[in-house]
């Protein structure tokens, strides 16, 4: 191990309350399966499993007031937000392992409060297929997994946009967006009208990864604290099967070790949720194995030598 690491703390959180299809609470054990953790140590990281967090078991709701699992979703984010403040204030690196994407109102929002007492600037590095931008009153699912940008900007139940010390959690101008090529109607006016940026699909297909990635990185400096939230529908369903809502057109195997090496190359990664993985969808846990091969990439390893360019 070398000492210069941070040290890297796996944080469990199994659930699927946040979500529609059930199954995304058996990710961290997928994840552990793949042997994530000795993946980190081959790299010289210190790596800490902290095991699962405990929550509520889902209660198979319907929505109610265009949420479902509201309470659950709560408990499960308390538990979370708890846990990542901790691990950062132990000057450690948390990996969270989800569990669906609801999740990450709580692990940001600790990032942000985090940041804030140390006074970095944040970044938020959003990789998926959708914008996850939904409130209760345009969602067409009720399922919270679709709402959890909405809530970091202040959009959402008071329960969920008031976890961290600060209203709203995080401002949209930190967040970037890659992957995206799922949105409802309601929330696609809604990303407009708030100005998130989004390098959707269609722009990855235009420029090239290489500059989507370079431009969602731009101006990050010292004193940036780089948050990336992995949902891996962000992947094309060819190659990562395991997940509850697969979107025809994804980011290529090639494309996403690309993004990875490059937020690597960044040295700013500060923070990371996994989330979204569902084995009752996977073949031979081959999605989980996939986000193995690429976590090794977002934290450093790379085929030889970086050529210079
Ligand atoms: B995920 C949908 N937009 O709100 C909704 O996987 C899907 O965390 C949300 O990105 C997908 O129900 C949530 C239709
Ligand atoms: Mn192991
Ligand atoms: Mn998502
Ligand atoms: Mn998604």
């Amino acid at each position: 191990r070398h000492a210069s690491l941070p040290v890297i703390e796996l944080i469990g959180a199994p659930t699927d309350v946040g979500a529609g299809v059930r199954g995304t609470s058996m990710g961290p054990a997928a994840l552990r399966v793949a042997d994530l953790d000795t993946a980190l140590r081959l790299l010289g990281f210190h790596v800490v499993d902290c095991g699962d967090l405990v929550g509520p078991l889902n209660p198979r709701q319907p929505a109610a007031n265009g949420y479902r699992h509201l309470g659950e979703v709560h408990a499960w984010n308390t538990a979370l937000f708890n846990a990542v403040l901790g691990s950062l204030s132990r000057n450690a690196l948390p990996v969270v392992l989800g569990g669906d994407h609801s999740l990450a109102i709580g692990s940001i929002s600790a990032v942000a409060q985090d940041c804030r007492r140390r006074g970095k600037r944040l970044r938020v590095l959003w990789l998926d297929a959708h914008t996850d931008f939904n409130t209760s009153a345009m969602t067409p699912s009720g399922n919270i997994h679709g709402m959890p940008v909405a809530c970091l900007c202040g959009h959402g139940p008071m329960e969920l946009i008031s976890l961290s010390d600060r209203q709203p959690a995080i401002l949209a101008t930190e967040v970037r967006q890659v992957g995206i090529r799922s949105v409802d109607e309601g929330e696609k006016q809604f990303v407009k009208q708030t100005g998130l940026t989004v390098y959707d699909m269609r722009y990855i297909d235009e420029v090239g990864m290489r500059a989507t990635v370079e431009r969602a990185l731009e101006g990050l400096d010292d004193d940036t604290h780089l948050h990336v939230s992995f949902d891996v529908d962000f992947l094309d369903p060819d190659i990562a099967p395991g997940v509850g809502t697969p979107v025809l057109g994804g980011v290529t195997y090639r494309e996403a070790q690309l993004c990875m090496e490059m937020i690597a190359d960044s040295g700013r990664l500060g923070s990371v949720d996994v989330v979204e993985i569902n084995p009752a969808r996977d073949v031979q846990n081959r999605t989980a194995l996939l986000a193995v091969d690429l976590l090794s990439s977002l934290f450093g390893k790379s085929t030889l030598v970086r050529p210079t360019l």
